[in-house]
């Protein structure tokens, strides 16, 4: 039997997508005594258009409010707009904290010069393709749809780097507006700002109208002392440190730093470390907030 998904959230009233087809749900009284919010991406047990249990969450994010993601498409443009590689780390670094698998699509390659990021992202265990949307790229579309296939993917990136353009080559049926046209949505015309699960390439595809540039104000990692583990190419090196409790920021015998020196890991993702460390502060900082 099909799991029963949460797919939409508005205003207190879900959509649950079950083996019979789509429900409406309220959510039980007492998830609110509780402080418990059903998410989009829940899955869950109904009971006559009542959601009555939410199953263990892998993961949920705050913003956008979803649970159980898999996979996020994390798209850079090469130009227009510039790339900024800072936010780019930290959205990085967010997935690996969530248990999220990301994805980098660099886009508009026809604009910008491919070598900027291949330098630095090209030799990182993180998967990532190089394309011109306009173009109907149809070799990595075919490769985006194979990743997303079985999974539940978040599409994020900032205004204007190609996400629409990119959607409408994985999905020949959807065709979104793209340019400068405001918010748009995957179902079309939307007033309220909400989350969407749709179906697409045999997985499902967060589609988040009004939420697209908050995701880059989001982080969420309090405790720095987790934020190496969020480099993957740390992992390697964090053995090699001298003192156990090294932080990688300017210790000597730091496994991480001499990995920098000998050009292995990119100094722009140490330095780019260090200054997320800086901006989260000490615990107790986060004690009240
Ligand atoms: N030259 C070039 N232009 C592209 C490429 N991909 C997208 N564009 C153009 O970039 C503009 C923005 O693309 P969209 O797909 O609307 O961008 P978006 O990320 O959905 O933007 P928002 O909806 O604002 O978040 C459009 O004019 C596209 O035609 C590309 O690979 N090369
Ligand atoms: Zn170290």
């Amino acid at each position: 039997m099909m799991k029963k998904i949460i797919i939409k959230g508005v205003g207190g009233l879900y959509t649950v997508k079950t083996g019979e087809g789509n429900i409406e749900c309220r959510a039980r009284g007492v998830f609110r005594n509780e402080n418990i919010t059903p998410l989009v991406g829940d899955y869950v047990e109904t009971e006559n258009g009542v959601i009555t249990k939410i199953l263990p969450r892998k993961n949920s994010l705050i913003r956008p409010p979803c649970a159980n993601i898999d996979k996020m498409f994390l798209v850079v443009a090469l130009n227009n707009p510039l790339p900024n590689l800072y936010t780019l780390d930290k959205m990085l670094a967010i997935t690996y904290y969530h248990n999220i698998e990301p994805i980098l699509i660099f886009n508009k390659a026809d604009l910008g010069d491919e070598l900027c990021v291949e330098n630095i992202y090209g030799n990182l265990p993180i998967k990532h393709f190089t394309l011109c949307a306009t173009n109907d790229n149809l070799n990595v579309a075919e490769k985006l749809r194979d990743l997303i296939n079985g999974n539940t993917v978040v599409l994020s990136g900032l205004s204007g780097v190609g996400k629409s353009t990119l959607m409408n080559i994985l999905d020949k049926n959807l065709s979104l507006q793209t340019g400068c046209v405001g918010e748009k949505s995957l179902r079309g015309k939307h007033t309220t700002r909400h989350v969407e699960l749709f179906d697409l390439a045999g997985g499902r595809v967060l589609d988040t109208p009004g939420f697209s540039n908050l995701l880059f104000e989001y982080f969420d990692i309090k405790d720095r002392s987790l934020l190496a583990g969020c480099f993957p190419e740390f992992t390697e090196y964090m053995g090699n440190c001298r003192f156990s409790d090294c932080a990688h920021i300017k210790e000597p015998g730091c496994g991480i730093i001499n990995a920098v020196k000998d050009g292995i890991i990119p100094k722009s993702r140490h330095d780019h470390y260090r200054q997320m460390y800086d901006e989260i502060g000490p615990l107790e900082e986060w004690k009240d907030k």
